[in-house]
């Protein structure tokens, strides 16, 4: 990779200590699942059902970043990251959800942090990227309030272990799409198709979100104000826009906009339910199972948000009434998932969070799956991926130019990885995985990005 000098200056800009990163997740790269006790996760079981992951993959190897985390280590230090964000497996620390802790998955994730550590890496640990122990889901899953408190006992140990060593912590990462395509569409784990399910599932994600975050307080001393430090949650918001400007679709959009990213604003940050969302769950007589005090520890005061963003949805009035709206994707370029590219998603989806809170706001994910092959060369170029995140990096820099607090960009993915039930098709990754060999090599969006991090900007 190309070596730039760090004072170059860039045309866009980004301001002094932007924190620069890259993202992965547990399940999504680690393999190893049955190695020093880890226990069975949804996903291990969802994997084994027939039809539901494509080519029937599953995580069992996944880029084996269990035994090879030390070269993917080197690999960050090479790429010049400032950041890390990566998950931690639940069922590595608490093979049943809950009892006594198992020591060696707490290791793992020690020897991680250090590592990252002495290289200058801020960690952010997610605690929750989808992979719940099994046992738990036997017990109803996130339908059932004990997840929550079991979820509440696993952080506080996490904190009283990792909580000094790591800065940044994320406590449920997107919880929309566990609701929705865990629980009602039945294409993520643990794969049901119960939309009934759908507001107690919410409600005990962003409880158990809210418990964290008091264990926390109590467990981990107040981070020093402006430090990339404290604990926030990661939500994927995505704009929704009429597909039409016909009243029924501009409603469609209000409808939708409710039930997919205000229905997580607004606990955590006014303290209630939307009412639209309320009045559209409530016709189809879904009750909300909150006890008095819950929306009071959901809005417990956190430190940042951190922000999913990929792309945008029309919204269309679907005449069945039980489903009542329609997302479609929009009609611009589309990348390998089939999302429509469209980069102002960062400034509108920025300027949502913004209208809930002043806090630091991170995208802790953001970036594309493209097909791509390596040359005769061997050479991986990615131009399609490359602008893609040269487009939307522009419009985070829009959205600073106008005064958001944005703090620090993640690039999904550091690595080609698991992408859940499309298996190994969609390759996100700064970096290419063979999965034959297990051979990391970093695409031309690497070197890219590597140039833009050492310039803090945009050229
Ligand atoms: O791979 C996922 C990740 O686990 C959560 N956010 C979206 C990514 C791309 O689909």
């Amino acid at each position: 990779m190309g070596q730039e000098s760090s004072d170059q200056v860039s045309a866009l800009a980004f301001p002094p200590g932007f924190l620069w990163g890259a993202a992965t997740s547990a399940y999504q790269i680690e393999g190893a699942v049955a190695e020093d006790g880890r226990g069975e996760s949804i996903w291990d079981r969802f994997c084994r059902m027939p039809g539901r992951v494509a080519g029937g993959a599953s995580g069992e190897v996944a880029c084996d970043h269990y035994h090879r985390w030390p070269d993917d280590v080197a690999l960050m230090e090479e790429l010049g990251l400032r950041a890390y964000r990566f998950s931690i497996a639940w069922p590595r620390i608490f093979p049943t959800g809950g009892g006594r802790p198992n020591q060696a998955g707490i290791d793992f994730y020690r020897r991680l942090v250090a590592a990252l550590r002495e290289r200058g890496i801020v960690p952010m640990a997610t605690l929750y990227h989808w992979d719940l122990p099994q046992a738990l889901q036997e017990r109803g899953g996130w339908a059932s309030r004990e997840t929550a408190l079991r979820f509440a006992e696993y952080a506080a140990c996490l904190f009283e272990r990792l909580g000094h060593d790591v800065p940044l912590w994320a406590t449920i990462n997107e919880p929309m799409l566990v609701a929705y395509a865990g629980y009602a569409g039945g294409t993520k784990a643990p794969g049901l198709r119960r939309p009934r399910l759908l507001l107690a599932v919410a409600h005990h994600l962003l409880l158990a979100h809210g418990l964290a975050v008091g264990a926390y307080r109590q467990l981990v001393p107040a981070p020093s104000p402006g430090a990339h430090a404290g604990i926030g949650i990661a939500l994927n918001l995505r704009p929704c826009h009429p597909a039409s400007p016909q009243p029924g679709d501009v409603r469609a959009a209000a409808t939708l906009d409710a039930l997919t990213n205000r229905l997580f604003l607004e606990p955590l940050f006014r303290g209630r339910y939307p009412e639209a969302a309320l009045r559209f769950f409530g016709r189809r007589t879904l009750r909300l199972p909150a006890l008095p005090g819950d929306l009071a520890v959901i809005g417990a005061p956190i430190d940042f948000l951190g922000l999913n963003i990929y792309t945008r949805t029309l919204a269309t009035r679907d005449r069945n009434p039980l489903r009542g709206v329609r997302a479609l994707p929009g009609p611009g370029p589309r990348t390998a998932m089939g999302w429509e590219i469209y980069p102002p998603c960062i400034t509108e989806a920025l300027a949502l969070a913004t209208e809930y809170t002043p806090l630091p706001l991170y995208i802790t994910e953001n970036g594309a799956a493209f097909a791509d092959r390596p040359g005769p060369d061997g050479a991986i170029h990615d131009p399609s991926r490359i602008a893609y995140l040269r487009d939307h990096l522009a419009a985070a820099h829009k959205a600073l130019a106008a005064g958001t607090n944005l703090r620090g960009y993640f690039v999904w993915s550091l690595l080609d990885n698991f992408e859940w039930e499309d298996g190994y098709g969609p390759r996100f990754g700064l970096v290419r995985v063979d999965y034959a060999t297990l051979a990391r090599t970093p695409r031309a969006s690497a070197s890219w990005y590597r140039a833009v991090i050492a310039r803090n900007g945009l050229a």
